[in-house]
């Protein structure tokens, strides 16, 4: 097998606690060779293009610093000001300055210029994430003629949507440079295509192909898993069961409904609250027997929308529990920090209910860790937003419109309600889909697509015919 090459914003090979993402990508680039290359985090007066070679638990990281421009642009601009929100369909929140675009392309382009030496002629590079979309085109114009592929984490916005964007078509355009391109679901890949077909001058010439300049660019539905094996174990250690025990002697008998999110406003978080204080309201008889536990740790503090939502948040819990709190319990408890791993499975596993519900998410894999950390003989159950790509994957969750409270706080009452039969019926279901289709499973399919050379569009139609 060749080597991998990931690009990605950040890399985070080695260490103990990493997401399923990192865990995948490490295994990948260990087993094959490889390397992952990124930016460090860190900050320098004048980019210089040196790289930080490192080699963490068998993985090779190469990382470059960026100057503070860089950052303001390219990372808190146009990343998470403009394509973050607009992918999400916040075009109300979405900022749309040339110099955000002007930083991106400068980023991109110092991107390519640094890690071209280290792509040798026969390794596949893989490039992560709407950091980085114009990346393989500004790899192709100083010569790679690899096999490059690139996947999308979050969503992709209606054409509609998108077509606010000032240089849309430019930008999509250079995805053409890839030979793959991965979607979490065939929803997001049906957007990309309507975008394609609408605004830009490629020909469609088999299912999910496109021949663009005498390039063929295969399009792919591959739903990221998470490590799921791994993660039920975790939900077995040591140090979740602690967390399981603390977690649930502080509830009293209380039945505990989780949520755990990056502090974003794509979660749905004040729409959660919302839905859960209609709950209370209208479930007066059983309201006392639960408490809600939301762990949000803060994430891209510098960004204003990001503030607003904080302080939107601490605000409405504070008038939840002010109105509903009594001398024994309290309704809401919002923590704004984050746990390790183990832990975060112990509590997954003390609560009856996994409250899933943003308001658009590439994937999202707290729902396959609620799951996947469940106790067979006394699973809780998955509530879900219909708008996360994990929907499709999911069917036997209980489905909720985010953006309506009355379906939520419905929701949670025929969770509290349901019969152990129902819940071990359905979470059987969803379980064996998230371990089969795991972050692997995830790797090797996207893997296999890139490896495969498509043949000439001209032979697949004569194929067809
Ligand atoms: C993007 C897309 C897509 C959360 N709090 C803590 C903690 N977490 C971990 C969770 C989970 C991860 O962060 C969040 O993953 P999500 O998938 O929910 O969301 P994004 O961060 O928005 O990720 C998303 C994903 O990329 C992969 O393609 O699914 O749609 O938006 O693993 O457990 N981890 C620890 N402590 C915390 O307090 N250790």
């Amino acid at each position: 097998m060749s080597r991998l090459v990931v690009i990605s914003n950040r890399v985070s090979a080695g260490g103990g606690a990493q997401g399923g993402l990192a865990v995948a990508l490490s295994a990948a680039l260990r087993a094959n060779g490889g390397i992952w290359f990124g930016w460090s985090g860190e900050v320098t007066e004048q980019f210089t293009g040196h790289i930080n070679f490192q080699r963490t638990d068998g993985v090779a990281t190469a990382t470059v610093d960026l100057e503070e421009q860089d950052v303001e642009e390219y990372y808190n601009g146009y990343a998470n000001r403009t394509l973050w929100p607009l992918f999400h369909y916040r075009i109300d929140l979405a900022e749309y300055e040339r110099s955000f675009a002007g930083g991106y392309e400068r980023a991109n382009q110092r991107f390519a210029e640094t890690v071209l030496p280290l792509i040798e002629p026969e390794d596949v590079v893989w490039v992560q994430d709407y950091h980085m979309i114009p990346l393989g085109r500004e790899l192709r114009k100083r010569g790679i003629a690899n096999r490059i592929g690139f996947f999308l984490h979050i969503p992709w916005p209606p054409r509609r949507l998108l077509a606010t964007l000032p240089e849309a078509a430019a930008l999509v355009e250079t995805l053409f440079a890839y030979d793959v391109i991965g979607f979490h679901t065939q929803e997001w890949l049906d957007s990309f295509l309507d975008f394609v077909k609408a605004e830009l001058d490629a020909e469609i010439v088999g299912e999910n192909l496109i021949r663009w300049q005498g390039h063929t660019i295969r399009l792919l539905a591959c739903p990221i898993g998470i490590d799921a094996r791994a993660f039920e174990d975790m939900a077995r250690s040591q140090k979740a069961r602690r967390a399981y025990e603390k977690v649930r002697s502080s509830l009293v008998g209380r039945s505990l409904i989780v949520g755990v999110d990056r502090l974003d406003y794509s979660k749905g978080l004040e729409e959660r609250f919302l839905g859960y204080e209609r709950f209370l309201e209208e479930n007066p008889e059983v309201r006392k027997s639960v408490v809600l536990m939301q762990i949000a740790p803060p994430s891209r503090g510098a960004v204003e929308s990001y503030q607003r939502i904080r302080s939107s948040l601490e605000g409405l819990a504070g008038r939840i529990n002010g109105a509903h709190a009594g001398l024994d319990w309290v309704p809401i408890r919002y923590v704004n920090q984050g746990y390790p791993r183990d832990v975060l499975a112990g509590v997954y596993r003390a609560a009856r209910i996994g409250l899933v519900t943003p308001l658009r998410d590439g994937m999202n894999l707290v729902a396959k860790e609620y799951v996947a950390a469940q106790d067979p003989e006394d699973p809780g159950v998955l509530i879900l937003s219909r708008f996360a790509g994990a929907a499709s994957q999911m069917p036997q969750a209980l489905m909720v419109n985010p953006y309506s409270a009355e379906e939520m706080s419905d929701a949670i009452r025929r969770a509290l309600a349901m019969s152990i039969h129902e819940r071990k019926e359905r979470w059987k279901a969803t379980v064996q889909d998230v371990l089969e289709r795991d972050v692997m499973w995830w790797l090797e399919t996207f893997r296999d697509a890139l490896e495969q050379k498509e043949s000439a569009p001209e032979e697949i139609l004569t194929i067809k015919a």
